[in-house]
């Protein structure tokens, strides 16, 4: 495959040092191609080009920008296959899973803000004699930093209404999946987006990312990624006044009610437990069942987590592939092992050397879906992020005590709670300390909705008028009737 190139005012170009990393398929561990292992004068270099496209962009209407976004989202429609091929094998999720979500939404992502860019009027507020007019500009240069779990959906989330916003980009995927967003650069060149407007710098986070973090023109940052990551970031934006946006890590709680019905639910359990080899900030990593259902809830949940087909990302069959990397498998296989340790039993799976999987390379990433009980919900491995196959399955006596067993982490992102009674459902998603939650649902997305979390998963929301409103500054313009 040819080598990924950075994107840098219309032109596709190899960083100034030459130095290159690899990207590698998961499944593999083959070496898929090099990208660029870009420093702070490639950062400089983008950013000059956004500076120098910046008024002309800011000058365009919204209409234009609106017909930019649609013919975004149709470019990517037609390489709809390409890319759910391209992030399957940088990421080692199934090709299914990566059509159906990943190359999908990114489209969904370009036409719901043009559309949403349509319908957007400013309000006004009258009083006092005046109208006060609310009046909306780019912030000029915004730095977007995105991560390796959903690669083109989450660079894509924040792309769509930066562009809406007339603002011009310095993005950086992660390096561990740059394939797409490289495709998306040849799409944006393909179709003729104003060069400067969009700028693709890869490399190593603390290299390339912490230098758009504290370039001083790059005013606007919107970052996805760990939490220790997100606090190096705000650390380094707050003292410079830049707009910033983060999107952090979560450890979310599934909370299954006394009267839940467990023969209807069972499936879209498992899916928000192990979609994407749980490498979804909102999957569910805590199941907390009401003790009087626990022990019927774990046989079903066991059984069902049995029928996932793991293997051959390539393979149409297969439901979950690998995580995203053998660092990360380790990292992963240690909260097993750690799990035993704090007196969890493993229900089923396991490290890759207890359970290992069939028919695939050694070389692969891959890990079974494993379900560990008997911990204590205060426990390291039911409060720490594991981003991975894992789920910590806990009772709770009554709804009080489930309350507080899933605000008892420094995360806030998500939640799900499942119940007969959807009155009931949501009275208790109102007691969550979390940005979202789902009742007798899961990753069920109105791209209108806020999108975010509280505490150690992150600050802001992204999503609607909130993304619209990161990706623009406000004037109120207060004028006097006559
Ligand atoms: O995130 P990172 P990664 C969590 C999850 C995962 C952990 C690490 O726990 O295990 O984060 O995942 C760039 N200045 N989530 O490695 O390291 C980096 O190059 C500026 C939850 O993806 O935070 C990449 O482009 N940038 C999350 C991006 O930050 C830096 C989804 C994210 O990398 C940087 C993914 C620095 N100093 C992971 N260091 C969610 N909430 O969806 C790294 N980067």
């Amino acid at each position: 495959m040819d080598p990924v190139l950075n994107y840098i005012d219309g032109a596709f170009m190899a960083a100034q040092s030459g130095e290159t990393l690899n990207t590698v398929n998961p499944a593999t561990g083959d070496v898929i191609t090099t990208l660029p292992r870009s420093s702070s004068k490639d950062v400089e270099t983008a950013t000059t080009a956004a500076l120098r496209a910046s008024s002309k962009w800011a000058a365009t209407s919204m209409v234009e920008r609106i017909q930019w976004l649609h013919r975004l989202a149709d470019a990517l429609e037609e390489d709809h296959e390409t890319i759910a091929r391209l992030e399957s094998m940088d990421t080692g999720k199934p090709i299914s899973l990566a059509r159906r979500v990943d190359a999908s939404r990114s489209v969904a992502n370009f036409r719901f803000f043009a559309e949403f860019g349509e319908q957007h009027e400013e309000p006004t507020f009258s009083d006092h004699g005046a109208v006060n007019h609310v009046h909306r500009s780019p912030i000029g240069c915004v730095g977007l930093i995105t991560p390796w779990n959903l690669p083109l959906y989450l660079l894509t989330w924040k792309v769509a209404p930066a562009l809406l916003m007339g603002n011009t980009i310095v993005a950086k995927p992660s390096e561990l999946s740059p394939l797409t967003a490289h495709h998306l650069a040849n799409v944006m060149q393909r179709i003729g987006l104003p060069k400067g407007v969009f700028n693709l710098v890869h490399g190593l986070g603390p290299e390339v990312g912490q230098a758009i973090v504290e370039h001083p023109q790059i005013r606007g940052i919107s970052f996805t990624g760990g939490t220790s990551t997100g606090k190096i970031v705000a650390a380094t934006a707050a003292p410079m006044f830049k707009k910033i946006s983060l999107e952090l890590g979560g450890k979310n709680a599934t909370v299954v009610l006394d009267d839940a019905p467990l023969d209807e639910i069972m499936d879209d359990l498992v899916r928000a437990s192990f979609t994407n080899s749980g490498q979804v900030c909102l999957c569910g990593s805590r199941v907390l069942v009401d003790s009087s259902i626990y022990e019927d809830f774990k046989g079903r949940f066991v059984k069902a987590v049995g029928k996932i087909v793991i293997g051959d990302p390539t393979e149409e069959s297969t439901t979950m592939g690998t995580v995203i990397s053998k660092d990360h498998q380790q990292k992963v296989e240690s909260y097993i092992r750690l799990g035993v340790e704090e007196g969890g039993k493993v229900l089923i799976g396991g490290t890759s050397s207890e359970a290992p999987v069939d028919n695939v390379p050694s070389e692969g990433a891959f890990l079974r879906p494993t379900v560990l009980e008997g911990l204590s919900h205060t426990a390291r491995t039911a409060t720490e992020e594991i981003f991975g196959p894992v789920v910590t399955l806990h009772s709770f006596d009554n709804e009080d005590e489930a309350v507080a067993m899933a605000n008892a982490t420094e995360y806030g992102l998500a939640g799900s709670v499942w119940t007969n009674d959807t009155q009931r459902g949501h009275a208790f998603g109102q007691r969550l300390d979390t940005g979202i939650v789902w009742v007798n649902t899961w990753l069920n997305r109105d791209l209108r909705t806020p999108f975010g979390g509280v505490k150690q998963s992150g600050v802001g929301r992204e999503g609607g008028a909130w993304s619209l409103n990161f990706f623009s500054e406000l004037t109120n313009i207060c004028v006097l009737q006559p």
